[in-house]
């Protein structure tokens, strides 16, 4: 059943018969999963046109083929190794890499590899009825593509919890199929993840904010003195592109049709009533999905961040930008509630790796907002999107135990309970979007009204290709 032709692989899974046996057990648990809590209303009836990993060169983990979703090939890749790499930070810098796992940081690893794997069935789950509001085929396929992409990063976190982690790690990889996104009792590990993504803008966010969280946490895990882990991670960051790629521009595309309608409008209409997405309902899910991801990077000040840093597990985002790589004597900068005051403090670096790692994060996102702004400019449109402070709505963290508005103003509880939804999308902001997304665009080449089609099609295709087909 478990061959090289049904699972794509570069780690010679023919050979190693221990793994053969793990994967052959987990494998249908795996398709039952999807089949339940994946994609719904599209698993047998529907072929897609998704790319495959078929190896990692540029030419082999873009092959394009119609697919039907459970037969999907998630393979097994790791990129490929650069010969006599060395640990470039923390106590062992300069060292060479492992292949194994040191039986003393067992526990750390399994930790980060689990959370980390977590969050990719995860995903699929809070995205699983987005099929059927869909605005157009060409969504629909950007869609499942990040879905089968996500659960690729499952097989790949799977791949290392049965290669390096023995019996814990087999009991791991079925936990990873046993919690579920919002369930009360078996949560989800990370709370972003628990969040329901309904609405194609949620999901757009999603991609665009909390999928760049997974860029940032796959370049620190990439720097792992742990071989293998800093391999998979470097392979999968070139799936997460995609997926980023699939938000930035999703978002773009609604903003660009609002504009639209703004100027078609004379700018006085409220674009609501002409089927559209107003700014201030972009501004509010911008608001949910960038604080929700700045959450995702942890408390500011972290013993388990200095003790993954210290022991080589995970480095920096782009660690060899740096300058010094032990981190013993540097201190970092940041906020700090202090008897109710936000104060800036210098604390030891390495306990700041999670705020080190936000900031860049921070940056990252920026130039998504720079980009929609410039369509707002084009189309003459005074109003701009930006990033709320990063104080606000906070529920990990130092500022977790303030309330702020969107620019960093603190103030009471209860102002915060009166005003939270000038900031944060409502229940009514979610009927609206539920109601113009109600019905599905699946005509080829069409598209729902509040959004542009794309620049071009994927992969050289016309945007008018018939990128899901339903088989009669
Ligand atoms: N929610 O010392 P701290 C992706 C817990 S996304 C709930 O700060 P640490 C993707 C924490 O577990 C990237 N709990 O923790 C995107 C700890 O619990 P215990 C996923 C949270 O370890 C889209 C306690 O608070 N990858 O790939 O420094 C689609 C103390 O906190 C949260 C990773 O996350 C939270 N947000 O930092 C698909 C990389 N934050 O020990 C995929 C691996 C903290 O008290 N994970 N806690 O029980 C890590 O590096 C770290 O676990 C974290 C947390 C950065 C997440």
């Amino acid at each position: 059943m478990i061959s090289s032709e049904k699972i794509p692989n570069n780690v010679d899974l023919h050979l190693n018969k221990r793994l053969q046996r793990a994967l052959e057990h987990w494998q249908p648990a795996y398709i039952q999963w999807w089949q339940d809590m994946g994609p719904q209303g599209f698993q047998h009836l529907h072929q897609v046109y998704v790319r495959t990993a078929i190896s990692v060169d540029p030419a082999g983990w873009a092959h394009f083929e119609y697919v039907r979703l459970p037969e999907y090939r998630w393979g097994i890749f790791l990129a490929d190794p650069v010969i006599n790499r060395t640990i470039g930070f923390g106590d062992f810098y300069g060292k060479p890499v492992w292949q194994e796992v040191p039986g003393e940081f067992r526990n750390q690893l399994r930790r980060l590899i689990v959370t980390q794997g977590d969050t990719e069935p995860a995903s699929v789950e809070q995205q699983r009825w987005l099929g059927h509001r869909c605005p157009s085929l060409y969504d629909m396929r950007s869609l499942f593509q990040v879905n089968v992409e996500e659960g690729r990063h499952l097989w790949a976190m799977v791949y290392l919890l049965h290669s390096y982690f023995g019996r814990d790690g087999r009991d791991e990889a079925e936990d990873l199929l046993a919690r579920q996104s919002g369930n009360r009792d078996k949560p989800r590990i990370l709370d972003a993840f628990n969040e329901p993504i309904d609405t194609w803008l949620d999901f757009f966010m999603f991609t665009m904010f909390t999928d760049r969280d997974g860029k940032s946490q796959l370049l620190s895990l990439s720097e792992s003195a742990l071989d293998p882990l800093s391999r998979t991670t470097r392979f999968m960051l070139t799936e997460e592109a995609h997926h980023m790629f699939v938000g930035d521009t999703g978002i773009g595309r609604i903003v660009e049709r609002t504009a639209q309608l703004m100027k078609e409008t004379g700018f006085s209409e409220d674009v609501r009533k002409l089927g559209g997405i107003d700014l201030p309902t972009i501004q509010k899910h911008i608001n949910l999905w960038f604080s929700l991801s700045l959450d995702l990077h942890g408390n500011e000040v972290s013993t388990n961040a200095a003790a993954y840093f210290a022991n080589g597990l995970k480095g920096r985002a782009e660690e060899a930008k740096w300058t010094e790589h032990e981190v013993k004597e540097t201190t970092y900068e940041l906020d700090l509630v202090e008897d109710g005051e936000v104060k800036r403090t210098a604390v030891p670096m390495r306990n700041a790796m999670n705020e080190v790692l936000r900031d860049w994060y921070v940056d990252d996102c920026l130039s998504g907002i720079t980009r929609w702004n410039k369509i707002l400019e084009r189309y003459g449109i005074g109003d701009r999107l930006r990033l709320p402070d990063r104080k606000f709505n906070r529920g990990i963290g130092q500022f977790s135990s303030i309330k702020t508005d969107p620019n960093g103003s603190r103030m009471s509880v209860e102002e915060w309970t009166r005003r939270k939804y000038e900031w944060l999308p409502s229940p009514k902001d979610k009927q609206y979007l539920l109601s113009i997304m109600s019905r599905p665009v699946y005509e080829v080449g069409k598209f729902a009204n509040y959004i542009v089609p794309p620049a071009r099609g994927v992969k050289g295709t016309p945007v008018n290709f018939e990128y899901v087909r339903t088989e009669l």
